[in-house]
């Protein structure tokens, strides 16, 4: 049996994996998107389903002006003597932490912060009950893979920060994981930067600090020169699974190479992991993956699909909803109008580095239908409410209603870097429903009023927002959202919201 990369599409990069008995928890990044790092469950590793978020409270999370490409960065996910850990670094905050919980759906602890700088910290749980933080530094050795020994109930350094491995000479060693593995300790990272050159070595030692042996056949992954529907493989983990076989979870894109070379976000792959007769290991095939491998030997579990509608009926939103930055508490609500998702606009906008009225999800197919039905009746000038494909507040497509010197208007803007073009005309009365046809090329704009037939109004390339061209860590998502540019605005009420997959 075989089954298809990403196991999990979209947005979800920098993936860490650990196993309890016969299940899985897997954890991403979430940048400046709140709730933050969600946790996925699995009991084959092939197909997942969201159980919670690690980060929920503004106390946990804390994301108010944080660039969009800012907040969490790579987090890690280890289970020890019954408490599930979660570190991470919240970049523009208060940098390294773990929270911790006894289930993996939570609740998770306030943040226990650790000392030691830098990003992609890792825990390792030695057997005589040491604890090992690593992360990605400049200490006093230069920049690598630095290691202290904590005390895992405060969060303290018990000893001073070391260098570990400073890599292959690739650029950014990063993403560090430590395994005991057969009586020797494993070092894994990823090297060459988290876009197209990206790899991942690794190194083993008989201590935790080394001196570390480098593997004589790394990378044990790299597309970096490689022809392939898949790309910046990096960032992996490593876990065994309960029947004894090998696997690792790692980033990776899909690029389209039409009209110009983009992708919709880093995504979760899955690979098997062979051992080397000198006991190395090897993800893929000699360090290649493919989108259809051969499946774990595992009970295949497989997870109720998503429902193409969500109506809003329920009192809180799915896991897949997420927020720009902390959501001011008055922005949104699905109790004040049930059956809608009620959003009023504040003079924050979408090309603001804040926090908008925005509800959005992550957009995990180059080919689906997106659709929903708003009932909006803009008071003043400059209210706004619509449907944004949102890379960051400089590449942002908006299909929406507005209300423009005195007259209720649809607005298409599309808005590219600093240059912004926008198409309005008259809407009547009463509901629309806003359409986007997504197609790895563009994104066709539509609207339906009531009693009328489609209007095609316009599209945008695709490749304008992607991080080849935005740049930063994130990816692309299709929110709902709201705009007041005097006082808090006129409910927006979204009765549905529909993401259909073509692909
Ligand atoms: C992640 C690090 C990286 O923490 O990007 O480029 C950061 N490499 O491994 C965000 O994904």
């Amino acid at each position: 049996m075989t089954y298809t990369n990403p196991v999990i599409p979209g947005l979800y990069p920098d993936p860490s994996i650990c196993r309890v008995d016969d299940d899985y928890y897997l954890v991403t990044s979430t940048f400046a998107y709140f709730p933050g790092v969600p946790i996925f469950h699995s009991k084959d590793l092939v197909n997942w389903r969201q159980i919670g978020h690690c980060l929920t409270t503004e106390r946990q999370l804390p994301l108010a002006n944080t660039w969009i490409s800012g907040g969490i960065y790579a987090p890690t996910i280890r289970y020890s003597d019954g408490w599930f850990y979660m570190v991470t670094t919240n970049v523009g905050g208060i940098g390294n932490f773990y929270v911790r919980s006894k289930q993996p759906t939570g609740p998770w602890s306030d943040p226990v912060p650790v000392a030691q700088g830098g990003i992609d910290p890792s825990l390792f749980f030695d057997e005589d009950g040491r604890v090992y933080f690593q992360s990605n530094c400049k200490g006093n050795e230069g920049y690598g893979i630095y290691q202290c020994e904590i005390d895992i109930s405060t969060g303290s350094m018990l000893t001073e920060t070391r260098l570990l491995w400073k890599g292959t000479g690739g650029a950014h060693p990063e993403a560090p994981h430590l395994y005991k593995i057969n009586g020797l300790y494993y070092l894994m990272i990823a090297e060459g930067g988290t876009e197209y050159g990206h790899m991942v070595t690794i190194a083993r030692s008989g201590d935790p600090y080394g001196p570390f042996e480098p593997c004589p056949v790394n990378p044990i992954l790299s597309h970096r020169s490689l022809n392939s529907s898949i790309h910046a493989t990096g960032h992996a983990d490593l876990v065994q699974a309960h029947d004894g076989s090998w696997w690792a979870v790692f980033l990776g894109i899909r690029p389209v190479s039409y009209p110009y070379r983009h992708h919709l976000g880093r995504e979760t792959f899955l690979a098997p992991v062979s051992w080397t007769s000198d006991g190395w290991p090897i993800i893929g095939d000699g360090g290649r993956i493919e989108s259809v491998m051969e499946a774990p030997q595992l009970t295949e579990v497989r997870w109720p699909p998503k429902a193409i509608r969500d109506d809003f009926d329920d009192t809180m939103l799915g896991f897949d909803w997420v927020f720009l930055r902390n959501p001011a508490p008055d922005s949104w609500s699905l109790r004040e109008f049930p059956g809608h998702l009620a959003l009023r606009g504040n003079k924050t906008s979408l090309d603001d580095a804040s926090a908008p009225a925005f509800v959005g999800r992550r957009l995990s197919h180059m080919s689906c239908n997106i659709a929903a039905l708003l009932n909006f009746e803009p008071v003043n000038d400059g209210e706004e409410a619509g449907l944004t494909v949102f890379m960051n507040e400089r590449y942002h497509y908006d299909l929406a209603v507005k209300r423009k010197e005195e007259r209720k208007v649809i607005v298409l803007r599309r808005t590219v870097g600093s240059m912004r073009t926008e198409r309005t005309l008259d809407c009547a009365e009463g509901n629309v429903v806003l359409k986007i046809d997504v197609r790895p090329e563009s994104f066709a704009f539509a609207i339906q009023q009531e009693g009328s037939d489609v209007l095609e109004l316009g599209s945008g390339e695709t490749h304008l927002l992607s991080t080849e061209v935005a740049g930063g860590f994130t990816g692309i998502l299709i929110a709902m959202y709201a705009v007041c540019e005097t006082r808090q605005g006129s409910p927006a009420l979204f009765d549905w919201f529909d993401y259909e997959p073509r692909d």
